[in-house]
């Protein structure tokens, strides 16, 4: 009896540690070249590409089932984003507060979204190359939309990325696998690599990107490539060195060939880790499910409060967040987007500096009511549930003194006594914010 108590036990400990408190990552060194994004901490990716004016997301030619005929003829040749407006984003962007933007070069579905002059990217017949200028109705109007992109951004003050697949459905080295693709031969891999490298080294020089974002990259191997799992270790390790001789300060992803701790930083993809990771990282999310414009999903957006919220949370973690926008196939922002964008705006305006340059809390335990984000010796304490008698006990950051209590969200003072591991505040009755009010804790 005595034993299988204590086995009982033992598996109650194993168990309360996985499922209580986080565990607590060993800080780690954000490389130089890193700083500048891990201090931003808030930037926006867009999807848009031929399956934009489609309508049913990014991956419609797989879940379809589509040839490469059909969707190169029926979708590619007719994606017109004559309505693009880079300026407009931008300023979307700006005011909600992010500092860098991440556009899509090249999906899986391979339509390049500049003017590759790159030879084996060609459509089924192989006469035309299949970008967004060749192959598109777009391209007479002589408009390079990453350039205006690139450009708006520059003028804004935002750094500029690109995502790039490495994986892709219309290339002729492959076909659709499954959710991926296998390669016709061997050599078909070889040559298409070396294309890919020569694609990235055309993006690098034309529109000198900060970060370069992989994705598709699933027919992962760890060696000794197959026609079905096709890129390896190997791959990943010297694209990446690839990618820093041309620029030595770009940031790349995990994608590179993920799982095996290559590239700058790790990429939930829309989910936020239960607490700090071992190196930088960054949580892309969408704010209805889509990243490519879908229409169905257009019925029901996150609101903006759940969005700032998760920001909030991933700040707390020491982490990036993405927050994707899917425009519509003639390149518009949908509505509900630019609804959400606002409402973040809102909040950014008066709450954004416990976010920027801000890291991880400094307290073990995550209060029910809220989180805690840090600078320096200033804790900022956000409040998502207002407590009812308006007191609330906010943990004290070790054994300094608290110089003075401000809500940055309202801008004013408040009293405070200190009482052992507490400091206790009288907050009023009535939430200041409800998406999420901010306590700047300044201590000496
Ligand atoms: O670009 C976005 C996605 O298209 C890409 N990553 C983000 C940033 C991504 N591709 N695949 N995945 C993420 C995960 C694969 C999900 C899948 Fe499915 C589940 C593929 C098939 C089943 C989701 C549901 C996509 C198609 C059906």
């Amino acid at each position: 009896m005595k034993r299988i108590m204590a086995f009982l036990l033992s598996i109650m400990i194993v168990a309360g540690s996985v499922f209580s408190t986080p565990a607590v990552t060993k800080a780690y060194q954000v490389p130089s070249n890193l700083k500048w994004w891990a201090n931003d901490r808030f930037g926006m990716f867009i999807h848009l590409g031929a399956y934009s004016s489609y309508g049913k997301g990014e991956w419609i030619m797989n879940v379809d089932k589509i040839s490469k005929k059909k969707y190169q003829e029926e979708i590619a040749s007719k994606f017109n984003p004559k309505n693009f407006n880079a300026k407009e984003i931008v300023s979307y962007a700006k005011k909600a507060g992010m500092k860098y933007i991440v556009i899509t070069a090249k999906h899986h579905e391979g339509l390049a979204l500049w003017d590759t002059k790159v030879e084996s990217f060609k459509d089924y017949t192989g006469t035309k190359t299949f970008s967004l200028q060749q192959y598109t109705p777009f391209g007479a109007s002589g408009r390079d939309i990453l350039m205006e992109l690139k450009n708006a951004c520059k003028k804004a003050g935002i750094h500029f990325g690109l995502y790039y697949s490495i994986l892709d459905w219309n290339h002729s080295s492959q076909t659709i696998s499954g959710d991926f693709t296998k390669m016709r031969s061997m050599e078909a891999r070889k040559a298409y690599i070396q294309d890919m490298k020569a694609q990235l080294k055309e993006l690098m020089t034309t529109y000198d990107p900060e970060i370069m974002w992989f994705d598709g990259d699933w027919t992962l191997r760890k060696s000794n490539p197959t026609l079905e799992k096709w890129w390896t270790k190997a791959d990943g390790k010297d694209l990446y060195r690839y990618l820093k001789s041309i620029k030595s300060s770009v940031i790349v992803n995990e994608r590179v060939c993920r799982n095996f701790g290559i590239g700058d930083f790790e990429c939930p993809e829309q989910t936020v880790p239960a607490a700090d990771l071992t190196r930088p990282w960054e949580t892309c999310q969408t704010m209805n499910n889509s990243w490519g414009y879908t229409k169905a999903n257009e019925k029901w957006y996150r609101s903006s409060k759940s969005i700032v919220r998760e920001l909030v949370d991933v700040v707390s973690k020491n982490g990036n967040y993405l927050l994707n926008i899917g425009p519509k196939g003639d390149g518009s922002m949908t509505p509900k987007s630019k609804t959400v964008l606002k409402g973040v705006a809102k909040w950014m305006k008066k709450n954004s500096e416990s976010i920027y340059g801000a890291v991880k809390s400094p307290f073990k335990k995550t209060p029910s009511w809220g989180k805690y984000t840090r600078k320096g010796k200033m804790v900022y304490v956000h409040v998502n549930k207002w407590p009812k008698n308006g007191k609330l006990a906010v943990t004290r950051y070790k054994k300094y003194k608290v110089k003075k209590v401000t809500c940055i969200s309202n801008g004013k003072k408040y009293k405070y006594s200190t009482k052992g591991k507490t400091v206790k505040l009288k907050v009023g009755k009535k939430a200041v914010n409800t998406v999420d009010t901010v306590f700047a804790i300044q201590y000496q």
